[in-house]
Parts: structure tokens; sequence; C-alpha cells
């Protein structure tokens, strides 16, 4: 068997498989297929993550101010609804972001600012990635607290959806929950439980990261609230994820796992958790099903993986 395990932190240097499902080069249906100027605009921004290697600082982009401009209407119009429908998590979390790491409306905040900042906060610390990476790669970045970040914006003629993810998806519907000490554990659990995992496996576990870390909604106090990145970044989809118009389960990992979903359109399934320490107990019991040749370890202080 030869499946790829990274076993340091720096060998996620060699996460560069990427989907190119959604980019506007790919996608006739993309907002951004027929402008030139977004797509070398995308390509210039590509090329820091390109040439991105372990333990350099992320370089900053100056934002153009169209950039700016979508950045202000997607920061103005999500920020205002996360009160009703956004997990308590997610604001505290974006509330320490704005006193401590820069974040308003007026300017997009800068990956390495916001990855020091995880870093004292939670541990997590960001990469810069130029697009949708294959669920492999990305799963195993999560094993090292890594969390691969894009830097582009989102074409500007669609401030409020994207059809891949981008820094607005990324710096408000990720950051503020990474910024939580459970959820990051959680992640990261996540992420080391795909380490040497079957192609099966990571299905499932990719459709489990999908109904949790980008879907997933939680009661609190008998309401329903979002806490995944999807929804925190999505203006339409928050609110449908909230209405009574699509299905809510109880969340089943096993279930979960399994279910087919939507990466075009709303969900129409959506599972609520009733605790970040309850969803993270189940899937710990959830893990145990995926099969691994030897049994690894995470050694926080080399960030090293131990195969044992
Ligand atoms: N790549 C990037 N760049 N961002 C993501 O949020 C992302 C990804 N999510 N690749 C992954 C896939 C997720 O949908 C699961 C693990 O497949
Ligand atoms: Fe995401």
């Amino acid at each position: 068997e030869d499946i790829w395990i990274p076993k340091h932190i720096s060998d996620l240097d060699s996460c560069n498989h990427l989907m190119l499902k959604f980019q506007p080069e790919m996608a006739s249906d993309h907002p951004g297929f027929h402008d030139k100027i977004y797509k070398s605009r995308r390509m210039e921004i590509a090329e820091i993550a390109f040439n991105f290697k372990y333990g350099d600082k992320i370089p900053r982009v100056e934002y153009f101010e169209s950039e700016k401009e979508t950045w202000r209407e997607a920061y103005i119009t999500l920020t205002s609804l996360y009160k009703d429908y956004a997990c308590k998590e997610q604001l505290i979390g974006i509330k320490k972001l704005e006193e401590k790491c820069g974040y308003g409306p007026n300017d997009i905040p800068q990956l390495e600012d916001i990855s020091n900042y995880l870093k004292k906060t939670s541990g997590f610390q960001l990469r810069p990635v130029a697009g949708l990476l294959s669920a492999r790669d990305f799963l195993a970045s999560l094993a090292f607290r890594v969390f691969q970040c894009t830097q582009y914006t989102r074409h500007h003629s669609k401030p409020l959806h994207t059809p891949e993810p981008d820094c607005i998806h990324e710096l408000l519907g990720h950051v503020p929950m990474l910024s939580d000490a459970e959820f990051a554990e959680f992640s990261q659990e996540i992420g080391l439980c795909s380490l040497g995992a079957s192609d099966s496996d990571i299905e499932r576990l990719a459709t489990l990261y999908w109904f949790t870390i980008e879907f997933g909604l939680c009661y609190e106090n008998k309401k329903i609230k979002a806490f995944g990145a999807g929804l925190l970044s999505s203006f339409g989809e928050l609110k449908h994820a909230i209405s009574n118009i699509p299905e809510h389960r109880n969340f089943d990992p096993q279930v979960a796992s399994v279910t087919p979903y939507k990466d075009e359109d709303y969900q129409p399934v959506y599972y609520v958790i009733d605790s970040v320490t309850d969803m993270k107990e189940k899937v710990r019991q959830f893990a145990k099903s995926i099969k691994r040749q030897n049994p690894i370890r995470y050694d926080p202080y080399t960030e090293t993986i131990e195969i044992l």
C-alpha cells in the first residue's frame, strides 16, 4: 500500500492537488468566465500559493478598490444576519476578530495577520491555497491544525454568492469558528482520522465535513442556529437553512457521512447538533469505523505524525 501520509507539517508543501471544476477558466456559468481582468488577477494571487513554502510569511495582497467593495457588501450583509442566525461561537469569534485582528467592513484582513492570531487563540494557522483542494490534501492539513485558505475574492458582480471557496467564505465562515478551542480540536480530529484512510473512507469523511464544518446547524436554547462556514458566508443559504423549507435531521455521523449532497444549489437536508462537544464525541465513535494500516499519533511539540 502506498497511501500518502504527511509526516511533518512541512510535508504539506506537496498539497497541490487542485480540483478544477468551479474555477473561472473551466466553468462557463462562473460569473468571472468572460472577465479577463478577473482571471488574470486570480492567476496573480494563485502564484502566491504556488510559491509558498512551509515557514514563509504569507505575502500580503494589496487588494483593489473593487475587491474591497465586494468584501464590504458581504461583510455588512452577513454580519447583520449573525445576531439571529449564527451560533454563539461565531458571534464571539467575530467580535474578538474585530477587536484584535482588524476585522471590519473597510478592508480585507491579511492572511498572515489572521494566521498569527489563530495560532495564539486555538493553535490553528493558515496556508495560502490557489483554489479547491482535493479532499485528501485538505483533510490531511487539518491534522496539523493547518487550514488551507484561499486569498482571492469572488467576482464583484455577485458579492453575496460564489460557486467556489474565496477569502470571504474563509475569513467570515471558517476563521471565527476555528478560533474556538473546542471546534479547533474537532477539526483536527477529522483531519487525523483521514490520514492513511482508503479513498472510500476519505469520501465518507469529506461528506461528514460537508454536513458539519460547511453546512452544520446546532440547537441553542431550542432555536436552530448555523455553525457551518458555507452557511455563515452565504446570505441566501443562511436564511434558507434556518427556515422550515429544508429537512432538519438530528446529527448522526453514520448517516450524515453517506448522505448525498449538492454543491451547486441550496441543501435540501441539514444535520443539527446539540453542541460542539456532543458532535465531537459522536465523531470520535464514528472514527473507530475508519480503518488504517497502522495507528498514528500527532506530536504537537515537533508537529510530526508518528506511525506506531
Ligand atoms: N479546498 C479549499 N481550498 N477550501 C475548502 O474549504 C475545501 C477544499 N473543502 N477542498 C474541502 C475540499 C471539503 O469540501 C472536503 C474535505 O472535501
Ligand atoms: Fe469551506
